[in-house]
């Protein structure tokens, strides 16, 4: 019980890094005498120290003997920071309650094995569901090599994403929109298509002024970061004009053929992708992605790479956002998959999560 309490408030500090850790998971830690919290931190930023040392430090002499409580087992390994089991066991402390263990083939295991020949008590497995719930992506990379994939609609009552004119300005309510922004904010990179990018000319880019007074309160401006901006672009058709090559952080073209014979601005990379039907072979790209550290993606994009994706069959969750309005029958479609014949082909999915934000719904649904 008093574990659990230690636990939830190591877990309400790791998601103070939300939208700043990637590619680093998300950690927090509370260490613990004599039923007196005498150090806690979570981690901030990849090449930053971890969560275990933030909280050391605060605990200084007061961690001897201590419990210290992790969301996620303690690192082993030497990668941009030295191993936090070590600097645990050097502070002595006596007991380690770690939510997870770390998936991370450096790790997987070993930061507890350490702990335990060490003498320190070990356990895992406490709140582990809301663990996993702090890193989705990271921990989907980890095991799988694959981001964690979100893809975001739009849509009227009636399922229409814009008038048959394009007009799409603006179906869902300004509240929406920054919870749209929220969520863009704590992604590895955005998503979209060069449809996307000729039709509208988005700067696909988190601004900050747009997440509510909550979060700038929070979230020190100092923490902005910028998701890259990922383009499937298999004709080339993003030219350097454009104005999201221009923000500030990066722009990856997803090319089937890299283009020489432009002058690109610093931040903006062409990725080379395989073809697949002479499109960009979106599995192959998602792979790619997570081998570049992109742990979560938030796609925002048309109802062509909406429909490809989902029928590619790499979207782990959707995220529509429905408006009560009804657009009627000449307005354009959510995503555009090929007719089928039969219901029983038609792609189904189950609901976690309805929410209602301003007038309209946000509903979050899994592939089933
Ligand atoms: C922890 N505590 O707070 C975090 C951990 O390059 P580095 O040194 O930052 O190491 C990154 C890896 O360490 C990351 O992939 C994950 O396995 C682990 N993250 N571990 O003990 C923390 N952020
Ligand atoms: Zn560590």
């Amino acid at each position: 019980m008093r574990d659990e309490k230690y636990m939830a408030r190591a877990l309400m500090l790791a998601w103070r890094g939300k939208f700043t850790t990637t590619p680093n998971p998300n950690v927090g830690c509370v260490i613990v005498r004599d039923g007196e919290i005498v150090g806690e931190g979570w981690h901030q930023r990849a090449g930053e120290p971890h969560a275990e040392v933030h909280a050391l430090r605060m605990a200084g002499e007061r961690a001897k003997g201590a419990t210290a409580y992790v969301t996620l087992e303690p690192c082993s390994h030497h990668g941009r920071t030295p191993p936090c089991c070590d600097a645990l066991i050097a502070a002595g402390v006596s007991r380690v309650v770690a939510a997870m263990q770390d998936p991370n083939p450096e790790v997987a295991g070993r930061g507890l094995y350490r702990l335990q020949q060490a003498g320190v008590e070990v356990s895992h497995g406490l709140m582990m569901a809301e663990a996993e719930a702090l890193n989705r992506g990271f921990l989907k990379r980890m095991r799988t090599g694959f981001p964690f994939v979100q893809l975001k609609l739009g849509a009227s009552l009636d399922g229409r994403t814009a008038m048959a004119s394009g007009e799409s300005q603006w179906i869902t309510s300004p509240q929406a929109r920054q919870d749209v922004q929220r969520l863009r904010a704590q992604c590895s990179a955005i998503l979209s298509s060069s449809a996307t990018v000729l039709a509208d000319d988005p700067a696909l880019t988190v601004r900050w002024q747009e997440l509510g007074a909550d979060i700038q309160a929070d979230y020190p401006v100092e923490n902005l970061r910028q998701p890259v901006r990922v383009i499937v672009d298999s004709r080339n058709r993003v030219t350097p004009q454009h104005r999201l090559a221009q923000q500030p952080g990066e722009t990856w073209l997803a090319r089937l053929q890299s283009d020489e014979n432009q002058a690109w601005p610093p931040g903006v990379r062409q990725l080379q992708v395989p073809a697949l039907n002479q499109r960009i072979d979106l599995v192959a790209l998602m792979m790619l992605l997570g081998k570049q550290q992109i742990n979560h993606i938030w796609v925002e994009a048309g109802a062509q790479l909406a429909g490809a994706l989902l029928r590619a069959g790499v979207v782990d969750e959707l995220i529509v956002y429905l408006a009560p309005k009804l657009l009627g029958d000449s307005a354009r479609g959510l995503c555009t998959l090929p007719g089928l014949e039969r219901l029983h082909d038609a792609p189904a999915f189950s609901f976690s999560e309805v929410a209602q934000v301003g007038p309209d719904l946000r509903l979050t649904l899994r592939p089933v």
